[in-house]
């Protein structure tokens, strides 16, 4: 008898699990990297699709990396220039304490986890001995021309867990053939084919979509599908960035991406016919303000998960120069950068370009670490971690985990969370399960102060990450309202956070 209420006991308990976890899922289908909207579909419906598009694995595991480092790296280095002109002797290229292992030493303790190397930059000079020209480090005096910036580059990245991308810049002034479209684009393919194939591992490639050819200059007709090819044979694990199909230029090099920044766009991907009739068509540039809207949706046949990345250099140049020692962006615009890129569902990459020595200045240096202790003492307590609430399925967004998430059905939504002490805080955070989707439209934030709800902080899109700021507030009662979605919301993870003491920001 008593065994028999044992197993009804462990039945009832398997069913209302079962009912819970049905309760946190819906069914499909989702879309991956991208969807057709046929004709006839109501707004609705086309906003539901894209609601359902979701990354590929790459394009996650690209995405939680959340900070990573450019270095500009060259014969402008020694010229002073930000533009080479293709024409400058590989003789000028001869770092007197080139060391790698600093470089990642440097952007591993700040906290970056990748470094995308400019290997080509518009100059043409190849920081490898490519068999291709010799217009690289083969025919410098560096290392009596034995050396190797990638492959030193790509060691000091995989001692120091790193991962490695490469930027080959597709405009190259010292390349004869450039301009004669099938020659240049075998050669071009060829230099992609060494990265591709001589280092290992390559994480993610950067074309750059820059050319200062002007009207009466060269025109050359890249081959971005042989291009794209090449890199899916050789290293399939990779994203491709910026002319590329996977990561998206977010506009602009200050820094800074939209409040808004959905990373399901109408804005096609990459440098392909298709993608810029596409993009004609329905006029959008990767600088344009909205590029995933309802209003654009409405428009579109097909939709991308094109996220987006936000380069921005430490110093003015994105090459180093002596009298940029002092400029050096202060802590105050580095953390005002964080904010506004990881902060707004978006990717950072931070150039640090090394000097004339081939080592990240000292300057640089420092102002990394101490960037990357405020990012410590900020983030290091979650004050919501653990909170109680009464929403089903709401300390799902507080457990520290990412896998886990709170799926609300019914909008608009108001979940509240209550601290065991009144605590001071000035920062949120929010997350999505993007895994499934990007689906918040519409939030704001509360805590109960003197009796009353206070809005702290109101925003749009969520996506990945979204970090908001606020004066420091007292309480033990926060409430988050999603007012709107695409569909079902599914939040991975809150935080609420306190600027420490010791600096003055934000
Ligand atoms: C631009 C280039 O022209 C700059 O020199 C730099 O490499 C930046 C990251 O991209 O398009």
């Amino acid at each position: 008898m008593l065994q028999c209420i044992r197993t009804s006991i462990i039945f009832c308990l398997f069913g209302l699990t079962a009912c819970i976890f049905q309760k946190a899922q819906e069914e499909g289908p989702y879309y991956e990297k991208s969807v057709r909207l046929s004709q006839g579909l109501s707004l609705d419906e086309k906003v539901k699709m894209a609601a359902r598009v979701v990354p590929d694995s790459q394009q996650y595991k690209w995405q939680k990396l959340e900070m990573t480092a450019f270095i500009h790296f060259t014969v402008n280095t020694f010229t002073d220039l930000e533009w080479g002109k293709g024409d400058e002797s590989p003789d000028l290229f001869n770092p007197t304490e080139f060391d790698a292992r600093q470089w990642a030493r440097i952007i591993s303790e700040a906290g970056m986890k990748m470094i995308i190397l400019t290997c080509k930059h518009h100059d043409g000079f190849c920081l490898w001995p490519t068999k291709t020209t010799n217009h690289s480090v083969k025919y410098s005096p560096w290392k009596a021309g034995r050396g190797d910036v990638v492959r030193e580059v790509k060691e000091a990245c995989d001692e120091y867990g790193l991962k490695f991308g490469v930027y080959l810049s597709p405009w190259d002034r010292n390349a004869e053939s450039y301009g004669d479209s099938p020659a240049y684009n075998s050669f071009f393919m060829e230099q992609l084919k060494e990265l591709l194939t001589w280092y290992g591992d390559v994480d993610e490639v950067w074309f750059d979509g820059a050319n200062g050819e002007g009207p009466n200059g060269k025109v050359q007709v890249y081959n971005w599908e042989a291009y794209y090819r090449l890199i899916k044979k050789y290293q399939p694990g990779a994203v491709t960035a910026i002319m590329g199909q996977d990561i998206r230029w977010v506009g602009t090099e200050s820094g800074y991406g939209r409040e808004t920044e959905w990373s399901v766009t109408a804005f096609a991907p990459g440098g392909s016919g298709t993608s810029k009739n596409i993009n004609k068509q329905l006029g959008l540039m990767a600088t344009s303000e909205d590029l995933g809207s309802r209003d654009i949706i409405d428009k579109a046949d097909k939709l991308f998960w094109y996220p987006a990345e936000v380069d921005v250099s430490v110093r003015p140049g994105w090459f180093y120069h002596k009298e940029q020692d002092d400029k050096v962006k202060s802590l105050e615009k580095l953390v005002d950068i964080y904010f506004n890129s990881v902060g707004r569902n978006a990717v950072l990459l931070l150039n640090i370009p090394p000097d004339t020595r081939g080592l990240i200045h000292e300057n640089d240096a420092n102002r990394l670490k101490e960037f990357k202790t405020y990012l410590d003492n900020t983030f290091e307590k979650n004050i919501a971690f653990r909170a109680f609430t009464r929403f089903p399925g709401a300390r799902k967004s507080v457990d520290g985990k990412e896998d886990t998430y709170t799926f609300i059905e019914e909008l608009p939504a108001e979940i509240e969370y209550k601290f065991p002490f009144v605590e001071e805080f000035n920062i949120f955070m929010i997350k999505e399960n993007v895994s499934k989707g990007q689906r918040i439209e519409n939030f704001k934030l509360e805590a109960f102060k003197n009796d009353e709800w206070v809005e702290l902080a109101s925003s749009t899109t969520v996506g990945y990450k979204k970090l908001l700021r606020f004066p420091i507030t007292k309480s033990n009662r926060i409430k988050l309202t999603i007012n709107q979605a695409r569909d079902n919301a599914m939040i991975s993870e809150i935080g609420m956070y306190l600027t420490p003491d010791s600096t003055k920001l934000p």
